[in-house]
């Protein structure tokens, strides 16, 4: 039986979901003075404040577990932990190892994203993707939303933009586009996991879509037509047109409505066909938008380029270009480390993988795990690191199945960059714990790519 009284509640109703079969919850509170019967598991938010947000202790012995934190969220993580102490069964809940763990993270942003605009994905693949996230103890998802190949949520100003731009993806399928009632239930069933949703909308760069669905945004003597390639840059929204700035205020508003108070990714990245001039000229603008909205700003290491507003997140992506994101931290910005070398899961596992691009590295489990956030970049100390996020683009991914095969088992490696400090993370001992990992995925049907490097237990 699991024990969640009141504020623990939802935290208990997802530990029962993940054990499965033969977990009941009681919600109410114990009587003083009366120990939980033998054998049952009790969740409670009387943890110490030392414990933040985020942190959990975990003690479980013959007499029972008992799971605290301070914040919902630091429940929710122990309760993962649970789920991967507790060696599936197919009939009961299991046995679950014997433990004393005080467990916070290193680093408050821990995220992945996944491009939808590329390949687009049902509200339903998103949803299990956030269950994994939740599993890792992930707490930002972020949604590529629009590209040159697609624009993937429904603006009601606009249109047309889920018409015309909804309509297309990489290769010939029929692409689409989230309602606005769909991409409030991706962030209700997130926000119920805590995980935020970052919503980003590339500009002025990668936006063949939207101008296909406005031409009139399109620069002199461009006619937009749809694209369904790989290869980007040739896209521009205009800087110097007024028209141009109504556009991102319709979308930025109406974003801002969808996920009050919280970020707003803004892309940035590879702008090729817009001048540097025109580039300042753009985020000039667009910045104090969002701002004006009560959004935060993020962007990819190309914003730090220009002047950010305090409070800037930067995402550095381009190993190619580290020099970018060190000046972002010097101009007062900190950072989220994405560098595609290491985190970048559409990147393949090696030479003869079928799947994904090749331009940054091969990636396998142990690359995505061997690094070390504080030594990525010269001249940024680890106070400028905000955290890491994954990033799954899906130029060649399109199906849930091959999200998967991407994601499993790298994305358990950067989440323990984000989560572990430096001293007890090491590869060997990680290795034989993702090997456990297996049984898990299996007993879930999730795919994933049994890399050489880890001694899976026979199938
Ligand atoms: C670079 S990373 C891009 C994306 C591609 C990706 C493929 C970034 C900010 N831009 O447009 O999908 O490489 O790996």
């Amino acid at each position: 039986m699991i024990r969640a009284p009141g504020a623990a509640a939802e935290a208990g109703a997802q530990l029962a979901a993940g054990l499965g079969a033969g977990c009941s919850v009681d919600t109410t509170s114990p009587t003083p003075g009366s120990g939980p019967p033998a054998g049952t598991i009790s969740l409670a938010l009387d943890g110490p404040g030392e414990l933040g947000d985020e942190g959990y202790e975990l003690t479980s012995s013959a007499a029972g577990v008992l799971l605290r934190a301070h914040q919902p969220a630091g429940l929710l993580h122990g309760v993962q932990t649970l789920r991967q102490l507790v060696v599936p069964a197919p009939e009961a809940a299991g046995e679950i190892a014997g433990v004393t763990i005080r467990d916070l993270p290193r680093y408050a942003w821990r995220g992945m994203m996944l491009d939808v605009a590329r390949h687009f994905f049902a509200v339903d693949d998103v949803l299990r993707l956030i269950d994994l996230l939740t599993f890792y103890k992930l707490n930002v998802l972020h949604l590529h939303l629009s590209d040159d190949q697609g624009w993937r949520l429904a603006i009601s100003s606009r249109p047309a933009l889920a018409e015309a731009g909804g309509s297309t993806q990489v290769g010939d399928g029929p692409g689409g586009c989230y309602s606005q009632a769909d991409f409030s239930r991706i962030v209700a069933y997130a926000a119920q996991r805590h995980v935020t949703v970052v919503p980003e909308i590339d500009m002025p760069g990668h936006t063949n879509a939207a101008l296909v669905a406005y031409p009139a945004l399109a620069g002199e003597g461009v006619e937009p037509v749809p694209y369904r390639g790989v290869e980007v840059g040739f896209s521009s929204l205009v800087a110097d047109r007024p028209d141009t700035y109504a556009f991102v205020d319709d979308v930025v508003r109406e974003i801002a409505a969808l996920v009050p108070g919280g970020y707003l990714h803004l892309g940035g990245d590879e702008a090729l066909s817009t001048s540097a001039q025109d580039y300042a000229t753009f985020l000039g603008r667009a910045l104090p938008i969002v701002a004006a909205h009560g959004l935060r700003p993020v962007g990819w290491q190309e914003i730090a380029r220009v002047p950010l507003p305090p409070g800037a997140l930067v995402q550095y992506w381009d190993v190619r270009e580290p020099a970018l994101a060190a000046a972002a931290v010097r101009n007062g910005a900190r950072l989220i480390l994405s560098p595609a070398d290491r985190v970048y899961l559409d990147m393949k596992y090696d030479p003869d993988w079928p799947l994904g691009n090749d331009w940054a590295a091969h990636i396998d489990v142990r690359d995505a795990y061997d690094w070390e956030p504080d030594e990525l970049l010269d001249g940024v100390s680890g106070d400028a690191v905000a955290g890491v996020e994954a990033a799954l683009w899906t130029e060649f991914v399109t199906r849930r199945e091959e999200i998967e095969v991407m994601t499993l088992p790298r994305l358990p490696a950067v989440a323990e960059v984000g989560w572990s400090p430096r001293d007890v993370r090491d590869w060997s001992g990680f290795r034989e714990r993702l090997a456990g990992h297996a049984t898990h995925w299996d007993a879930l049907g999730l795919a994933y790519y049994r890399s050489a490097q880890v001694g899976w237990k026979p199938q």
